[in-house]
């Protein structure tokens, strides 16, 4: 069986940049999780996004503790070039290197928390032997470039296996992440599948004129 508490992770790049501060103040009133920063590199996906410094900046105005999302080729030559530490998430993609171990380590050594990223069509057997170095896995529930796409429909049988997997390998205390159109009433599917952590962009808390509180409520509704 999965961990403890559901959290919410919002995706910082689906944000009002005009009004960046508030919306942190408000995660912040909201006892909100994490925050998701996702980072393109326009190869490993065909698209750019936000970077090192804007980490940085996030690490010095918020307590939050940052879910680093890489999505970019040979994560493990650009880790040094981020700052993290304890209680931060960073995950890379199992597709984008082949030293995914040595990544995964280095993360670990850091004093952060790694975690294992993989597409829609990846399949989950290629965990097994990086189970010992993660604390969770990133399970991508659109393939990963853009905001605003669908849910690829069988990512909830996907995460319902990948909970059993876990479970059944002895690694309980392994969270699942979803990323992708984490609607609220995807959410709600996801979590009963065994999903712990919850990427909220476009499809649920970044809505224009919709109070933050008031959907971060109707959130953990969803999820709880
Ligand atoms: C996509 C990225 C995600 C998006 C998120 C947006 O490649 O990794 O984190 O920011 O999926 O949310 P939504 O609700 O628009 O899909
Ligand atoms: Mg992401």
């Amino acid at each position: 069986m999965a961990v403890g508490q559901k959290q919410i992770s919002p995706s910082v790049m689906c944000a009002d940049f005009m009004n960046f501060g508030e919306c942190i103040r408000d995660f912040e009133k909201n006892g909100i999780e994490y925050l998701h920063v996702d980072i393109m590199d326009g190869q490993f996906v065909k698209n750019f996004t936000l970077g090192t410094d804007f980490c940085k900046i996030l690490k010095k105005e918020t307590n939050i503790p940052l879910d680093i999302h890489l999505m970019v080729e040979r994560p493990e030559d650009k880790l040094s070039w981020f700052e993290f530490g304890e209680g931060d998430y960073v995950s890379i993609h199992y597709e984008s290197t082949a030293h995914l171990q040595r990544a995964l380590a280095e993360i670990r050594a850091r004093g952060a928390k790694p975690m294992v990223a993989i597409n829609p069509a990846t399949p989950i057997e290629v965990l097994r032997w990086v189970l010992p170095d993660i604390d969770a896995v990133l399970l991508m529930t659109v393939n990963p470039g853009f905001a605003g796409q669908k849910m690829v429909p069988q990512s909830i049988e996907k995460i319902r296996e990948l909970r059993s997997y876990l479970d059944a390998n002895g690694y309980e205390n392994v969270e699942i992440e979803v990323d992708g159109n984490v609607s609220f009433e995807n959410a709600r599917k996801m979590s009963d599948a065994g999903a712990d952590i919850f990427v909220a962009g476009t499809s649920s808390l970044f809505k224009k004129g919709v109070p933050m509180d008031e959907s971060v409520k109707k959130f953990r509704e969803s999820i709880d």
